[in-house]
């Protein structure tokens, strides 16, 4: 299928997990408190929720108590049309979700290719926009896990580009998000990157820099409860928003996106 317009936010089906009691300890670079698996799991149908509002079909998997971290299913995996990419997330605790998801993903997907080589990748640190996919190295995804992954695009019809994630920040797209229809919402330290050539990018207000992580899916952006300044400028750029709360997902440094694989699939 390759690249079109709408590849970066027209889904129909969306893969997530419901939170473990072992989020609680989750991988965090600051500690803020642990989350509760309990209060996690609230907020986790809400969210579940507005992916079905938005029209998507999802499957929830089971709480997954071996892996801590593994309520982010954005990580261990990639969804294109055509097919899914299992990849093997960077860090130790989280190098065998890929294997745990691979089942979900052969559920859904007649294609399915495992990371080829030794490197790693985090879906986090991909951003598909409807042109171009573009791979942050990040202290999770490597150069020869990136090199890699942008083989396996090429062979599928896309193209990618490897950008540096700037330093401090987890993942590629913990601090910028597409809107969809050429539209970029980005920390002003991405923004300034220069990854963006000249899409139009909205900047996220100063002190807000959690909220660069939304997620647009079908006619709706789902933006993090409590960040009123990119809410409203989301808004004035024309995008109609639903806030969902992710209040628990921050504890662990996780985010909107983290939370779910969205594809379509016809
Ligand atoms: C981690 O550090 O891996 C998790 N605690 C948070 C993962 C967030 N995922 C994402 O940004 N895609």
């Amino acid at each position: 299928m390759g690249h079109h317009s709408g590849l970066s936010f027209r889904f129909t089906h969306a893969i997530t997990r419901k939170p473990a009691d072992s989020v609680a300890s989750g991988i965090r670079a600051v500690d803020s408190g642990d989350p509760s698996g309990a209060k996690f799991r609230e907020e986790h149908e809400l969210y579940v929720n507005a992916l079905q509002e938005a029209g998507l079909s999802v499957v929830v998997l089971p709480p997954l108590e071996t892996f801590p971290d593994s309520c982010f299913v954005e990580d261990p995996a990639f969804c294109l049309p055509e097919g899914a990419i299992q990849l093997r997330p960077g860090t130790d605790s989280r190098e065998g979700e890929g294997a745990a998801i691979r089942p979900a993903l052969d559920a859904v997907f007649e294609k399915v290719v495992e990371l080829p080589g030794t490197g790693h990748v985090d879906g986090g640190d991909v951003l598909t926009l409807d042109d171009v996919i573009l791979i942050g190295l990040s202290a999770r995804t490597d150069q020869a896990g990136a090199d890699d992954f942008a083989k396996v695009l090429a062979e599928w019809g896309y193209k990618a580009e490897v950008c540096e994630t700037p330093e401090g920040v987890l993942h590629f797209k913990t601090a910028c998000s597409t809107l969809g229809d050429g539209v970029i919402l980005a920390t002003k330290v991405m923004a300034d990157s220069g990854f963006f050539g000249d899409r139009k990018v909205i900047v996220v207000p100063e002190g807000e820099e959690y909220a660069a992580n939304v997620i647009r899916v079908n006619d709706v952006v789902l933006v993090p409860e409590g960040y009123p300044k990119t809410l409203a400028a989301i808004e004035a750029a024309g995008f109609r928003t639903v806030v969902v709360p992710t209040h628990e997902a921050r504890k662990v440094d996780g985010g909107l996106s983290c939370l779910s694989l969205r594809f379509a699939v016809s």
